[in-house]
């Protein structure tokens, strides 16, 4: 660990987590806002890219649900369980010690996301509102609408039900900044505790979430319609993160220089989860019982070369201050028969694919990535 990173370590909410993905950082602005340029190395893509996505197909609810934080009425019935999160960088990691799962549910004014985190000491200090809830063991929640990779939001909750939601104009590796001042008006959150609270004197079941979310404080920047219509898909991620903790004079205390899983839904490939070209697929149904299967990603496959593109290019830029404008440059064989086009701009580049669809997808220097 360098100076720089222990300064970061000490006081930068968010550094810790990057500080532990990338190995070293190329420049780091830390202020009251949390602002990060992060090193994103082409070695990250190559473990991130092949990684599959998650996916769920969300019900709309068939009774009105009471947010109390337990997932027992009727209407979570008609929800399947997800698949159980991975660690954060993928299956060849370790199985987290606890199983972890969500389930979600719509209806025309509320997003429902349920969470079993079973956890055998349940412990938790944090009370002030948008505080680092992540120094706590939490439930996240992170979603990107249009999935153009920008303009996303975040929400994390401890076992106090403490919250702190933010916005993001874009991940911080491309010098995005956290507000957190913005709020979700509206929110409904609770938890339920199976055992006893901050207690280790006996072994505890699980703890539970149960969010709503307003479809209209997310309505600002998400360029989608809200309610969603049926087969709309959102990219939408769900982190755990867990601390582990001894006993320290009848109390919970993290065990020191032992850093903190991240157990994820949809597994990022690299311990970050800004990065939300690797967050899983969120459709809409209108069903309230049976299961519509998640449609194919017609996008798939130009947003990975859109992505592969963009770290390529992010690579030289680092090296030489340059940006490619010819696919000879790039050296990505499949380049040239996927059709890319690559044009100059006054920020850097635009590069785009032709859809069998007839749209265009299309990626810009700052991750930035949409369909047209
Ligand atoms: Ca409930
Ligand atoms: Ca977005
Ligand atoms: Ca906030
Ligand atoms: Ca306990």
């Amino acid at each position: 660990m360098t100076s720089v990173e222990k300064v970061l370590l000490g006081s930068c909410a968010r550094g810790r987590r990057f500080v532990a993905t990338a190995g070293f950082v190329l420049l780091v602005l830390c202020t009251l806002g949390t602002v990060l340029v992060q090193a994103d190395t082409y070695e990250d893509w190559q473990r991130m890219r092949d990684i599959p996505r998650s996916g769920y197909v969300a019900n709309r609810a068939g009774s009105r649900i009471e947010i109390d934080g337990r997932l027992d009425d009727a209407a979570w019935r008609g929800a399947r369980w997800s698949d159980r999160f991975q660690d954060i960088e993928g299956n060849a990691k370790p199985r987290p010690r606890f199983d972890t799962r969500v389930k979600m549910l719509w209806d025309r004014k509320y997003l429902y996301i349920g969470a079993f985190l079973p956890d055998p000491h349940i412990w938790g200090t944090l009370t002030e509102h948008d505080s680092v809830i992540f120094h706590d063991n939490d439930f996240e929640v992170f979603i990107d609408p249009d999935a153009d990779n920008h303009e996303y939001y975040e929400f994390e909750i401890n076992v106090l039900n403490t919250g702190w939601d933010l916005f993001l104009d874009k991940p911080y590796k491309d010098g995005g900044k956290a507000d957190n001042g913005w709020e979700i008006p509206g929110l409904k959150t609770a938890i339920h505790i199976e055992g006893t609270l901050n207690d280790p004197s006996d072994i505890d079941q699980y703890w539970s979430v149960e969010i709503a979310i307003p479809w209209k404080a997310l309505s600002r920047h998400s360029h989608r319609r809200y309610p969603p219509s049926a087969g709309d898909q959102w990219r939408i991620n769900f982190s755990r993160v867990q601390w582990q903790t001894t006993v320290v004079d009848g109390k919970y205390k993290k065990v020191p220089d032992v850093r903190e899983d991240n157990w994820v839904w949809s597994p990022q490939g690299i311990i970050d989860m800004h990065r939300p070209e690797k967050w899983g697929i969120v459709q809409f149904s209108t069903q309230q019982e049976s299961v519509v299967g998640l449609n194919p990603d017609v996008t798939a496959n130009a947003r990975k070369m859109l992505m592969e593109i963009y770290h390529k290019q992010k690579a030289n830029h680092r090296k030489t201050g340059d940006w490619w404008t010819t696919l000879e440059q790039l050296g990505i064989g499949s380049a040239k028969a996927a059709g890319v086009v690559i044009e100059q701009t006054d920020a850097g580049y635009l590069a785009k694919i032709a859809l069998p669809d007839g749209r265009t997808a299309c990626v810009t220097q700052d991750s930035r990535l949409w369909i047209k």
